[in-house]
């Protein structure tokens, strides 16, 4: 297969359904001749992984709940035996408990802030650990995704705002360890988009809405203007990219009123 990925390996952590940005991250990467392998977290989801990396050729599907530090183990110790190699991880994990993604930040329960920050954020250290070895002299690049919440506050988005803030922190310091072994680490920061993780937040229409009148654009993107930043940040063409956040948000980030 040509294309610019061609010969290179992937896993992709966090695809749920076809609209999940991390399958148009997929489909980007396999379109240019990237060989992947899909992640599912508990047996719900396993089928509509399965069903979807049927699509694409030579593709493996791993169970891998990052909350247990075995099943990453186990999930990269098979992804070794199968690819040998590694050149790309996507992140595309995030949790939290519905009830705190509404209402007053203040009233987040330690509960609540522990799983979204070990979902959300820690896993993307535990992933890039096992992944070294896997990567060691291919220049790879880890990528994850965010959200503006991080550094501005987003009515509802509350501690997933405070995990995706350590997310992106942690990016820049696995970019300064990382980096002497040619491995690069970045995060794209998404506007909303229509996913099962967006479906049921309340007053998602609204946000949508406010970002079609107010970017530069005057639009929201898609999954596809996701993953095509995705295959970039994977490739050669960023060779010089690491530790940072790439907005893709029709520009919405540089707006002040
Ligand atoms: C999670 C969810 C992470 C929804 C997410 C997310 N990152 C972005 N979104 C969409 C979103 C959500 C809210 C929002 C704006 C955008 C849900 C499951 C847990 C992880 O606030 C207005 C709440």
């Amino acid at each position: 297969m040509s294309g610019f990925l061609a010969n290179k390996t992937g896993v992709i952590l966090g695809v749920a359904n076809k609209r999940s940005i991390a399958w148009a991250c997929a489909r980007a990467l396999a379109d240019q001749g990237m060989r992947l392998a899909f992640t599912y977290a508990g047996e719900r989801l396993e089928k509509s992984v399965r069903s979807l990396a049927e699509e694409i050729e030579g593709s493996l599907v791993l169970p891998c709940d990052v909350t247990k530090p075995a099943e990453i183990d186990a999930a990269f110790e098979r992804i070794g035996e199968e690819f040998g190699y590694l050149d790309t991880v996507v992140h595309a994990v995030a949790f939290a408990p519905r009830e705190e993604l509404q209402g007053d930040f203040y009233h987040t329960t330690k509960e609540g802030y522990m799983l979204s920050h070990e979902v959300s954020a820690y896993s993307l250290t535990a992933v890039a650990r096992r992944s070294l070895a896997l990567m060691e002299g291919r220049q790879g690049s880890i990528v994850t995704l965010t959200y503006i919440g991080s550094e501005r506050v987003v009515e509802n988005y509350n501690v997933m705002g405070i995990a995706k803030a350590a997310l992106e922190a942690s990016v820049r310091y696995l970019a300064a360890d990382l980096g002497p072994r040619g491995i690069r680490v970045n995060a794209i920061s998404a506007g909303p988009i229509r996913t099962l993780s967006a479906s049921g937040v309340q007053g998602f229409s609204e946000i949508l809405d406010h970002i079609a009148k107010k970017s530069p654009l005057k639009r929201n993107i898609t999954a596809e203007e996701v993953g095509s930043v995705c295959s970039f940040l994977a490739g050669p063409m960023s060779s010089g990219i690491t530790g940072t956040t790439i907005y893709v948000d029709a520009g919405f980030h540089v707006m002040g009123i």
